[in-house]
């Protein structure tokens, strides 16, 4: 059956809870199905480059599959291995730095304020940890000739990568999937007719790969010869020499993380692979070696020994021998039946179709390239839903949050060290959680949050003398919370305060109380902080933060140290506002609440400069900073993701970001690319937000596995990508539902299903010739909503069961 970009072959949430789409016109007037491959990424030739190969995961573990005939190449990750142990990075002297720092800026000494932080203030070590591969599996086929027919793809459905080849006696088959529910790797080879596999089975440990984003090429991984490296200690536990009758063989291989700076190496890692195989197998000190099978099933288990930011203690040995126990004696379909049910719980919440062309026959590194000059809508659908299988398969309840590149990393340095840099892209990569019917994956993000306000409550008290908690623009696994790399960059002390603001936005979408009982004390720890260290501003326009910086954006004073950028009095008012919400909410700390309110309407408001755009800093510096098509559009925060600045209420504002935006121009680094797409929808400019949107999925900007190219890899852009299709489509904000804001007019008709809204809704739509003609609200049973489609509002109340239809 032809599977359509989602909305023909599966029912939505809605239709499965109350079937109220079945038979109606929003299934009958549905937008014209794309054949094919609306959800399967599929090549012609196997990955040469690592920015080719397919990526799986569960959340915790995850492989980059290569598709290689004659040598099979599993990149492995573990998302708990990173360099370094429990440190303390705080910086003591800071504290008493720091008042004369902020006494510089305000004299406009920014260089020498610049200087003495430089001496004073920064973390020691001045780095922080970065994450790594657990390695590569190698399995080399002897005997492999050049195959006649061959393809590969990645199956968005099954969450499952498939090579398939035939050769002058038969098939092969791979499938390769990363289980949430057993917790390990499998990779299936099956043989057909006369085909039989022989293949040894290596282990090859991280190697250092050097990455510089000016020159980045893509990484030099494609290496045939395995290697091992000095540090990895390796031993197998199947008898030497001997063929084990039962068809059984494992390799257990264990190895120590990296120091980093003068942090010392502090985790241990354990892989486990078990072979399940009707061939024979041979288990000696070097490679484990399979003959003669049709079948060969294997299982990879790896873990390490982090429990928590502060606790490196744990057992990975056990863990992984446990787990490959456990997997092993359950047979292949059964894990794979596990593995499918387990993803498809997440992944079919939600659908959308936004027609298709020829393209969509194409393979997909040809349509990425094809793209820039053809009409692909169905490639786009495909971005959307790649982004929702990347987000499953890098963060689930229990794991690690998604890091600059999810989970997937190759070596031991990646660029910049794939940690959470939370002046943008740990934030942008939960964008399009909640929009998206994911809500769920946003769970690692709150336990990194908590950990935070633990770090970050030392912090605040060693380096500023503060209440609360601070963090600045990066964290990693350790949960590191001073500022890093230098001033101009980690000087910025809002990095916890905008995750505080993420979280409160799940809250908005889901409206679990419980949720936000969790949330309150750490929404009410970054809130005491700024409470304790906002200062007025000299010239008397309200509260400032002070030291800080525009994220990396340099002014025209030779440095980007400065006081109250607007970005900080943005995330500020809205985290005092979502405080006062929630403490108004649960009934809590009236007098605190109070008098955050208070200090909220007392911070420094948004100003125009004289060239009519909105004013990154305090003072009117735009048109002088040196660079003016910076990728950061921090100043912009308050469109999107934020509201404060909106098309409905505040259009001087709204053109004034507009101007500021333009003078940016459109093409940045991945997630510039992405932001700046999210804005221009939220700005209700759909053919802007799609030239944006086109160049975002384009070969300067998507690999051929469709991942983000900042480049490097960062999966930060596929996220914000995902978020911005959304945002096009439908937005929440101001209390109000808003129907096809930003519809461009490359996507005359289409549908959505399942998505989420702002206030607890459910929402699907369906549209033609540009006009919305189905839609299903639901919410909780009873509640009043306003609905906004084309510039005009009306007030619904949904019905008690909690619907409200139209055009149903
Ligand atoms: C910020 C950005 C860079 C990059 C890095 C991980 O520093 O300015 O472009 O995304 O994070």
């Amino acid at each position: 059956m032809a599977r359509s970009g989602g909305g023909v072959t599966r029912r939505s949430v809605l239709a499965g809870a109350a079937g109220v789409c079945a038979g109606s016109r929003v299934v009958a007037a549905r937008a014209q199905p794309s054949e094919g491959h609306s959800h399967r990424l599929w090549y012609r030739q196997p990955a040469m480059r690592w920015e080719e190969a397919l990526p799986i995961g569960n959340g915790r573990l995850g492989a980059m599959v290569f598709g290689r005939p004659a040598q099979e190449r599993l990149q492995l990750n573990e998302d708990t291995l990173w360099a370094g142990s429990p440190y303390n990075p705080d910086n003591p002297e800071a504290r008493m730095a720091l008042p004369e720092v902020r006494r510089l800026i305000a004299a406009g000494r920014y260089k020498e304020a610049t200087e003495l932080a430089s001496a004073k203030v920064m973390a020691r070590p001045l780095q922080q940890m970065s994450y790594s591969s657990l390695g590569d599996l190698l399995l080399s086929f002897e005997g492999a000739k050049r195959p006649l027919s061959y393809d590969r793809g990645l199956d968005l459905e099954t969450a499952i990568a498939t090579t398939r080849f035939r050769t002058s006696r038969g098939a092969v088959l791979r499938e390769a999937f990363a289980s949430a529910p057993d917790q390990v790797i499998v990779l299936r080879l099956q043989a057909s007719r006369d085909e039989r596999l022989s293949f040894a089975v290596d282990y090859r440990g991280p190697r250092a790969l050097h990455y510089t984003p000016a020159d980045y090429q893509g990484s030099a991984t494609d290496l045939v010869e395995a290697q091992s490296v000095d540090w990895l200690l390796r031993e197998d536990t199947a008898p030497a020499g001997t063929v084990m009758s039962d068809g059984e063989g494992t390799l257990l291989i264990t190895g120590r993380n990296q120091g980093g700076g003068d942090v010392a190496p502090g985790l241990t890692y354990a892989m486990k692979v078990k072979i399940v195989t009707d061939g024979r197998i041979e288990a000696g000190g070097g490679p484990l070696k399979v003959s003669g099978a049709r079948n060969a099933t294997l299982l990879i288990a790896g873990a390490t020994s982090y429990r928590n930011f502060a606790d490196a203690g744990g057992d990975p040995v056990a863990l992984v021998r446990a787990r490959i126990a456990h997997a092993s004696v359950r047979p292949y379909a059964a894990l794979k039946r596990d593995h499918i049910s387990d993803y498809r719980a997440l992944y079919d919440t939600v659908s959308i179709d936004l027609g298709t062309s020829a393209a969509a026959a194409l393979p997909t590194d040809q349509r990425i390239v094809a793209s820039e000059q053809q009409h692909d809508p169905a490639l786009h659908a495909l971005y959307f839903q790649y982004a929702r299988y990347l987000l499953i398969s890098s963060s689930r309840p229990g794991t690690q949050p998604a890091n600059l590149q999810g989970i997937w990393c190759d070596g031991t340095n990646p660029p910049w060290g794939s940690k959470y840099t939370i002046n943008i892209n740990t934030e942008m990569n939960y964008w399009p959680a909640d929009p998206a019917g994911l809500g769920i994956c946003i769970e690692p993000l709150l336990r990194m949050v908590e950990d935070l306000s633990v770090t970050g409550a030392r912090t605040a008290a060693e380096m500023y003398g503060a209440r609360g908690w601070v963090t600045h623009h990066n964290t990693d696994l350790w949960r590191a919370s001073a500022p890093i790399d230098g001033p101009l960059w980690g000087l910025w002390p809002s990095g916890g305060a905008w995750l505080c603001n993420s979280l409160w936005d799940h809250y908005d979408y889901s409206r679990d109380g419980a949720y936000l009982r969790r949330l309150y004390p750490l929404i009410k720890g970054a809130a005491l902080f700024f409470l304790d260290t906002l200062v007025e501003d000299p010239a008397g326009r309200g509260l400032i933060t002070s030291p800080s910086l525009s994220p990396e954006n340099p002014h025209p004073f030779g440095s980007s140290l400065c006081a109250g950028p607007a970005m900080d009095r943005q995330i500020v008012r809205d985290l005092f506002g979502n405080l006062v919400r929630a403490g108004r909410l649960l009934g809590q700390d009236a007098p605190l609440i109070d008098q955050v309110d208070a200090a909220r309407i007392r911070i420094a408001p948004d100003c125009v400069g004289q060239g009519g755009q909105l004013q990154e800093w305090l003072e009117d510096w735009d048109d002088q900073a040196p660079e003016q098509h910076h990728r950061h559009v921090s100043h912009l925060y308050a469109v999107y993701p934020s509201n404060q600045i909106n098309v409905r209420d505040t259009p001087a504002l709204i053109a004034a970001a507009k101007t500021s935006l333009t003078k940016r121009g459109d093409l940045a680094t991945g997630w510039g690319t992405a932001w700046r797409l999210c804005l221009w929808a939220r700005m209700a400019e759909g053919d802007h937000a799609y030239s944006v949107l086109k160049a975002l999925t384009g070969p300067k900007r998507t690999y051929p596995n469709m991942f983000d190219a900042h480049p490097p890899f960062q999966i930060d852009g596929n996220f914000g990508g995902a978020a911005g299709i959304l945002e096009m489509l439908i937005q929440s904000w101001g209390g109000e539902l808003i129907l096809l804001p930003a519809l461009p007019t490359a996507w005359p008709s289409g549908s959505l299903k399942g998505v989420r809204a702002r206030g607890g809704l459910i929402v699907d739509l369906n549209w033609h010739d540009a006009n919305l003609i189905g839609l299903v609200v639901k919410g909780a049973a009873g509640s009043a909503i306003r609905i906004r489609s084309g510039g005009k509002a009306r007030d619904v109340t949904l019905d008690s069961k909690g619907f409200y239809r139209f055009g149903a």
